[in-house]
């Protein structure tokens, strides 16, 4: 039963590790602000431990015997207070100061990574909607903007530059691996800056109870090479390629005749919705709705046949189609690189 409880109170321990964890100091920023919420627990973690040790000495000392408050203590006694006193008042000050100036200090570094020596930075815009990231890049002079949503690449050693907004309600940006969270409020411009060390997958999620599937709005962050970045973004430019199969062709129609390209963007096409995952490049992802599901054929059918079964209440409602009609738009969507 002890050792049960035990293993129950280490299970939080579980989340400090891997994809999503915030000790791993994968971010400059995140790893500035470990080592700051470490000291703080240092030195408040020390004046606990003192002040709970001149608890217990007062109460052995006092030894359960009652003393008469008229009693002297003597003059030598009152010194020792006051010095004790001093001495006291003077390591709480000194705590407090050096508390004060690390926080001082991360933050100016914090503030520096965000600046890169030679000028290279990203920017990126996101904005939250019930329960799907819905994510822009801009070329470094703004001419291209490439669109994606629920994945973030990230170009390593690079900082970049996220402006968050929401259309609905609040939600908040969290990728522990590499900062603290940062919130996206209805008409109100947020930012935050991310500053990549180490190339990896990591999982981003939602802060911030955002309505009934607020659990499964998931974000996959890839941190690569320069190249791999590079390689990535001419791939998510170019437009959707025309589907070479007849059943593909059968689903492509489907799409553009059909409400999809209502609410959903394929460039190059003629499906312009923009209340949507952008699907131009919809199978080159890692996950479906928001981390719900992996990508994948099977999942593409479930998803497709019943979004409403898969994630209930989200905003793509049940659409009857016949089962040629999935067949040919699943086979569609697998085009879609
Ligand atoms: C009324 C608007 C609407 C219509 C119509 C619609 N969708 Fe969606 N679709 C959405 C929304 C909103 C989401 C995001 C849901 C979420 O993750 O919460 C979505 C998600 C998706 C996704 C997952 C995208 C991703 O990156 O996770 C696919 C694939 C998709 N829709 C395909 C289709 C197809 C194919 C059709 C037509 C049969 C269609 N949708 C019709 C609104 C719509
Ligand atoms: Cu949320």
């Amino acid at each position: 039963m002890r050792r049960a409880a035990l293993l129950l109170l280490l299970l939080p321990l579980a989340g400090c590790d891997g994809i999503q964890s915030m000790t791993g100091g994968d971010g400059a920023q995140g790893a500035e602000f470990n080592s700051l919420f470490t000291l703080f627990m240092v030195v408040t973690g020390v004046v606990y431990i003192l002040v709970i040790a001149f608890l217990i000495a007062a109460l052995l000392r006092r030894g359960g015997k009652r003393t008469d408050v008229r009693d002297d203590p003597g003059e030598g006694h009152e010194r020792g207070l006051t010095t004790a006193l001093v001495v006291w008042t003077a390591f709480i000050a000194l705590g407090l100061t050096v508390l004060t100036l690390a926080s001082y200090f991360t933050d100016r570094s914090m503030a520096a990574a965000a600046v890169p020596a030679n000028g290279e930075v990203l920017n990126i815009e996101i904005t939250a909607n019930q329960w799907w990231w819905d994510i822009r890049y801009h070329s470094p002079t703004h001419t291209e903007t490439i669109r994606t949503a629920n994945e973030l690449h990230l170009p390593v050693g690079i900082p970049a530059h996220i402006q968050l907004r929401s259309t609905d309600v609040i939600h908040s940006f969290w990728v522990p691996n590499l900062a603290g969270k940062q919130d996206l409020i209805p008409g109100r411009l947020n930012d935050i800056d991310l500053l990549p060390r180490r190339t990896g997958l990591f999982r981003g999620q939602c802060a911030e109870f955002c309505g009934a599937q607020h659990a499964h709005m998931a974000l996959d962050v890839t941190v690569e090479s320069r190249d791999a970045f590079r390689a990535w973004w001419r791939q998510q430019a170019e437009p959707a390629k025309t589907p070479t199969t007849p059943l593909a062709m059968a689903g492509y129609n489907y799409v553009m005749q059909r409400e999809c390209s209502v609410c959903h963007n394929i460039s190059g096409t003629g499906a312009t919705g923009q209340v949507a995952p952008d699907l131009t490049h919809v199978a080159s992802r890692k996950s479906l709705a928001a981390g719900t599901l992996p990508m994948g054929r099977g999942q593409l059918y479930a998803w497709i046949a019943d979004p409403q079964g898969v994630k209930p209440g989200n905003n793509m409602p049940y659409i009857g189609l016949e089962p040629q009609e999935l067949h040919a738009v699943v086979a569609y969507l697998e085009t879609l690189k």
